[in-house]
């Protein structure tokens, strides 16, 4: 007997806010405490849906009603997460597709179309540093050999890792997209447009451009007492400055809604305590509304933390590690799926998702947001109201049957 919504996030959330070794993978590139990816794979065969897994890692539950048939509508998000994230980014929208799937069939609704629910892999990129690797790979925007090539923080390859999850690693473009006509991704909002609004679901416009760059600063490895600090080159100065300039560029963006510069993740060499660092490796997470800014925006912090090196007399090299272009929604199918609400605002976000992907990729797109009281996301306080879940598996239930029937 399928589990309703309310077990299935029983079983999946706390496992999903545990936060294993200081931060929790849930997907199979990665070791999780308890496999999300097996939970997905029971409640699939549970609906007596037909499991697909590609070698990219990502997984798809298939409802083929009898005589279904034509371009499938694609449903699903993913079920990794940040280190320490928060329960609902990603796994809301694999559980609610699966009780939306149980609702279009309680209401004796047969769909047309074959209906797919995919839980994509590495959504994140919190092991290999490339964010929606699964969609990615999928559909060949990501090469097979540049797949190859990543390494998570230990140097294990990605083949390696998804041989060790028992998964068949074939990396490249997945054939099972090819029959897919519509995506269409039910998220928490990261962000407070709905709490705002007074209204449980919404729909999302577009996705800003957005990237991950690397910083490497080098300098000269010297003793924390005895090097005078007129003596020293100190990469963590350079770091300190680069990050505080940053902040400032970011603060000065002319739009409306503001730049975003953040960086989040910092290795530190050789980390001794009473040494002067030799190296310090950061990682800049940047957003903008547009292109142009981005680019500017991610110029103008590599040029100050340049000049700030030639200060210290370290050095300074930048990697784009992860770049997301700017995305537009299907305009058509985000109509469709507002009609059949009452108020169901269209927002942009400055969130990245595998919907993203698949829009730029040429698939029709759409996203929709359930609410998040605080708007606060990647961290263990994300939230949503039960109530609000529950409108949205409603919403999405039916505009599954507005697109499969
Ligand atoms: O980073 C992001 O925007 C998304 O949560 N992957
Ligand atoms: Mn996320
Ligand atoms: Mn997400
Ligand atoms: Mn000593």
């Amino acid at each position: 007997m399928p589990e309703s919504f309310e077990q299935m996030w029983a079983a999946l959330a706390p496992v999903g806010r545990s936060g294993v070794g200081g931060g929790y993978f849930r997907q199979p590139f990665a070791s999780a405490e308890r496999e999300c990816h097996a939970w997905f794979v029971e409640q699939c065969a549970a609906r007596g849906l037909r499991v697909q897994s590609d070698g990219n890692g990502n997984t798809v539950g298939w409802w083929e009603h009898a005589g279904a048939s034509g371009p499938a509508v694609l449903t699903g998000s993913h079920l990794d997460s940040v280190l320490d994230g928060g329960a609902y980014d990603g796994p809301l929208g694999v559980v609610s597709a699966l009780a939306a799937i149980d609702l279009l069939r309680e209401r004796g609704i047969h769909p047309t179309r074959p209906i797919g629910v995919a839980a994509f892999a590495e959504e994140e990129g919190s092991r290999f540093g490339l964010a929606c690797l699964g969609s990615r790979l999928a559909v060949g925007s990501v090469s097979a050999d540049q797949a190859r090539a990543l390494r998570d923080r230990d140097g294990v390859r990605l083949e390696d890792a998804m041989s060790a999850q028992g998964l068949e690693p074939v990396l490249g473009r997945s054939d099972w997209l090819g029959d897919v006509g519509c995506y269409l991704e039910l998220h928490v909002e990261q962000g407070r447009d709905l709490v705002d609004r007074d209204v449980a679901v919404g729909l999302a416009s577009s996705i800003w451009p957005h990237g991950r760059y690397r910083f490497d600063f080098d300098g000269e490895a010297n003793h924390a007492g005895s090097t005078a600090m007129a003596d020293r080159h100190d990469p963590m100065l350079t770091f300190a400055m680069t990050a505080l300039a940053a902040n400032k560029q970011a603060r000065l963006s002319a739009s409306a809604a503001g730049a975003r510069a953040t960086f989040g993740r910092l290795d530190v060499g050789p980390n001794s305590t009473n040494a002067v660092p030799s190296s310090v490796t950061a990682w800049l997470d940047a957003r903008c509304e547009t292109e142009e800014e981005l680019a500017g925006l991610v110029a103008a912090i590599e040029r100050q933390g340049l000049d700030r090196a030639a200060r210290d007399g370290t050095t300074l090299a930048v990697t784009a590690e992860s770049v997301s272009p700017a995305v537009l929604f299907d305009t058509d199918l985000t109509r469709r799926l507002a009609a059949l609400g009452t108020d169901r605002p269209v927002i942009a976000t400055a969130a990245g998702h595998d919907a993203g992907v698949l829009a730029v990729a040429g698939i029709p797109s759409a996203m929709l947001f359930v609410r998040n009281p605080t708007g606060v996301s990647h961290s263990p306080a994300e939230f949503a109201e039960t109530a609000d879940c529950l409108a949205g598996v409603e919403a999405l239930a039916d505009a599954l049957a507005e697109l499969a029937s």
